[in-house]
């Protein structure tokens, strides 16, 4: 094999530019690098760069051979994560041209390769102009989300569908060679795909490998397979020649009995054991991690509603999916990193989520992003790489889109984490959103229609045990009706209340059975702000503020929220905090009322997990991984057992729910008081209950009457292991409130790592958060603080020498200070 990543050599069609090119890695991060432009994430530098997407780049180097070069046709390239329009050359000969990013490629030489110096070269078309040339030639308008994309018909192109802007990325269509290239002398047998079926049973499980083996025709045969599992070892049986499309192949199977098996389970609900697959065949070894699990969509009719249930049961056991939306960890790929990945996706399990949705218009994630949601116990809904535009029915655009299907499914079908496997991303709603569509429905869903089944069809041809749904939202199969609405089957997408600007309190309205995108922006932290942002520019409405807003309209919506719920912030910092509270509270809002309807609703995965770049957005972690107070708050709401108050919707009263997603029953102890302003606590009961574990349950009811008028509702459950929660709800908008000065005293310690800081408040104090200029992570925040109980938070800055300048710079906020101090 000779690896070709490392360093080449970059230049632009106008050899306006020329540098060093690391590959893997993007063409901008390789600018950057070399000082020849500007950060495009700071201040609006993002204009100046855009246009370098609209050349041709060329990037080069030579390799030394002086090993056997066999017989032509005998080594090929193989390349993979090849963004986008590109040809590939070797010694000047064309061996590649390439239009998807989400192919692996391989292309046998045509010729030998030389002696000595060959010479290597990828052309990088300008993916914004083949995408335009492209649009010009289809027979009739191909319309793309042109809210979303600054630059033009990306829904031409097989690219991640956000790299030409979207309401929460820049726009600078990113290019590059992301993945491997490499020449590989062909081997006489291969390991092309390999699936994995599990049956759980009582004590037992049973485990049929099935593989695909590529043959070379200079081969009599397939050569003998081992197969080494949980310490058993079989040869292959049932090989036989594949048919179809896969006549090179040979597909072989076996069974593994394996008694008192490890499980592999979500996050919150067991371990994740992982056991070692080996497969020995030809001098050749394969190894895999593999999970024990049975994961099964479950979309039956409803046996007691109008409707269709939309849930997950793994290993027999129906689960609550909780979790966010991912997008790509990074703008640039060069830095979306395995480290920063497995950040992010920590922080997801570290907020008591089990499930993360790969949105469909970013990336198929790499081997190692899929490893690490195997060994975190993250389970994956994987959607297909289509995103809110329409697109392209023809034979040739079909054809691409099989062959990335086939690709995928293949290559992820072993891992433990994926759950299911989506069409696309709202491609159903888009529909309506564009004129010509609108004007001729007809042809453009006999296109969407042809084209979700060429994926359905290559999906299950590549593995028929995936769970398939064809678009998200989707109220069911067949059905083309808007699942943005529509609560009664399927998964839903509930935006009305960002995108409608309806009240925190709508989310109450509709009780879907699955809710896989609901969201509510905030402005990122400050220490992020102080990234791209001068002093200067530290204003809600300024130039630089609004060019990190990609959603219209979105920073008024912020600032309208507030008006509504809070009284207004005193400083631009506390705006910033405010922002990060009330977001924290929509979606708290929604999901304690959706928890409650367990099992009716198993789950709700809110958008977004993530930042691509320094934004206001709707997500719940900064970019580079810091937690906004959403994530802390996420952790609270997400908690695995839990009692909190639902609102009657006549205001008459309060309903206090305790729901329980652990495998078994859960005892607590829930107390539920008002709590006054001015510090009074009336109490309003304590009830000892049992949690079922399968549905949520309503033990108490409390009137509004009881509450007095300057007070808010808490309830306190203590868990058996000694753990407590409170949740508090504003009975009216918080802006009624006179909140009294709660005069927060801090008391600092810090040892070699960690600062750790107990704050004690004399009077209410709420969604308390502390800040300071250092990057590190508070181990809370967002918390209530009540007379009588401190509260020791600590703090892990990155750099430990920075421990004295965390303690020094250190700022604590509250609803007080933020807004009536
Ligand atoms: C959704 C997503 C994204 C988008 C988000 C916020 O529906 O699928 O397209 O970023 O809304 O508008």
């Amino acid at each position: 094999m000779i690896d070709l990543s490392g360093t080449w050599s970059l230049k632009d069609e106008h050899s306006e530019y020329a540098c060093d090119y690391a590959i893997p890695g993007d063409v901008h991060s390789a600018l950057l690098a070399a000082g020849l432009i500007p950060d495009p994430y700071v201040g609006r530098n993002e204009l100046a760069v855009r246009r370098l997407a609209d050349r041709d780049w060329v990037a080069s180097r030579t390799f030394q051979w002086d090993g056997d070069t066999g017989p032509k046709g005998n080594w090929y390239l193989d390349v993979d994560i090849l963004d986008t329009a590109a040809e590939i050359r070797l010694n000047g000969d064309m061996l590649l041209s390439a239009a998807s990013c989400f192919r692996r490629y391989r292309r046998y030489l045509h010729q030998e390769l030389k002696l000595g110096e060959n010479k290597i070269e990828i052309l990088f078309k300008s993916n914004t102009r083949a995408a335009t040339a492209l649009a010009k030639h289809q027979p009739y308008k191909i319309p793309y989300v042109i809210q979303n994309c600054p630059i033009p018909d990306g829904n031409m192109l097989r690219k991640p569908q956000c790299h030409f802007g979207w309401d929460w990325n820049l726009a600078i269509a990113p290019f590059g060679l992301y993945g491997r290239i490499e020449f590989r002398k062909s081997v006489r047998q291969e390991l092309t795909d390999l699936k994995i079926l599990v049956t759980v049973g009582e004590d037992a499980a049973t485990v049929a490998v099935f593989t695909t083996f590529f043959v070379s025709p200079l081969l009599a045969g397939p050569k003998p397979v081992t197969v080494k599992f949980d310490g058993q070892e079989k040869e292959l049986t049932a090989v036989r020649p594949g048919i179809g499309n896969q006549q090179d192949s040979h597909l072989g199977m076996q069974i593994f009995s394996i008694t008192d098996p490890k499980l592999w389970w979500p996050a919150g609900q067991g371990g994740q054991h992982l056991y070692e697959l080996t497969i020995e065949f030809d001098g050749q070894i394969e190894r895999r991690k593999i999970g024990l699990r049975k994961i099964e969509l479950l979309t039956d009719k409803d046996p007691i509603g109008p409707g269709a249930r939309f849930a997950f049961r793994v290993n027999g056991r129906e689960i609550f999916a909780k979790g966010a939306n991912w997008i790509p960890a990074d703008a640039l790929p060069s830095r979306a990193t395995p480290e920063l990945t497995e950040k992010l996706l920590k922080a997801a399990v570290d907020a008591n989520m089990n499930m993360i949705r790969v949105w469909g218009g970013g990336f198929y994630e790499q081997d190692w992003f899929y490893d690490l949601c195997d060994r975190l116990g993250l389970l994956v809904w994987q959607d297909f790489m289509f995103s809110c535009s329409l697109y392209p029915a023809d034979d040739a655009f079909l054809n691409e889109v099989k062959k990335e299907v086939d690709h995928q499914v293949r290559r992820l079908g072993h891992h433990a984490c994926i759950a299911l496997w989506c069409g696309d991303n709202e491609l159903i709603g888009a529909l309506t959103w564009f004129e010509e569509s609108r004007k001729n429905r007809d042809r453009y869903l006999v296109d969407y229609d042809r084209l979700n089944r060429t994926i359905e069809e290559a999906a299950k041809a590549a593995d028929h045990t995936i769970n398939w749904w064809p678009s998200s939202p989707s109220s069911g199969l067949k059905n083309f009706g808007d699942a943005w609405h529509d609560d009664r089957s399927g998964d839903m997408h509930f935006w009305s209340v960002w995108h409608e600007n309806k009240s925190f309190d709508h989310y109450r309205d509709v009780k879907p059975r699955f809710c896989s995108e609901f969201g509510f922006q905030s402005y990122p932290s400050l220490n992020v702000i102080k990234r791209f942002a001068t002093p200067a520019d530290m204003n809600i409405a300024s130039p630089v503020m609004d060019h990190h807003q990609r959603n219209a309209g979105g920073n008024e919506r912020i600032a309208g929220t507030m008006f509504r719920y809070f009284r207004f912030p005193m400083t631009f910092a506390d705006f910033v905090y405010l922002s990060q509270v009330q977001q924290g509270l929509a979606m708290r809002t929604a999901i304690e009322y959706w928890r409650s309807l367990k099992p009716h609703c198993m789950g709700t995965l809110y958008w977004q997990l993530n930042d691509t770049w320094p934004v206001a957005s709707w997500s719940g972690l900064d970019h580079g991984g810091g937690w906004k107070l959403l994530h802390h708050m996420a952790r609270d709401f997400y908690a695995p057992a839990a009692a909190f108050a639902i609102p009657a919707k006549d205001g008459g009263s309060f309903a206090i729910f305790g729901v329980n997603d652990t495998p078994t029953r859960t005892e607590a102890e829930v107390t539920v008081f008002a709590q006054s302003v001015g510090g009074r606590r009336h109490d309003l009961g304590t009830h000892p209950i049992r949690l079922p574990s399968d549905w949520a349950i309503e033990f108490a009811r409390v009137m509004a009457g009881q509450i007095p008028d300057d007070a808010l509702l808490h309830v306190e459950t203590r868990l058996g292991d000694g753990t407590s929660i409170t949740r508090h709800l504003a009975p009216k908008p918080y802006k009624t409130f006179a909140f009294e000065n709660p005069a927060i005293t801090v008391t600092k310690t810090s040892t070699a790592h960690e600062l750790s800081v107990t704050l004690e408040a004399s009077k209410p104090a709420y969604f308390v958060a502390l800040e300071c200029d250092v990057p590190g992570h508070f181990s809370d925040a967002a918390f209530d603080l009540l007379p009588g109980q401190p509260r020791t938070v600590r703090f892990r800055p990155e750099r430990p020498a920075e421990l004295d300048r965390a303690a020094d710079s250190l700022i604590v906020r509250d609803l007080y200070s933020a807004t009536c101090r």
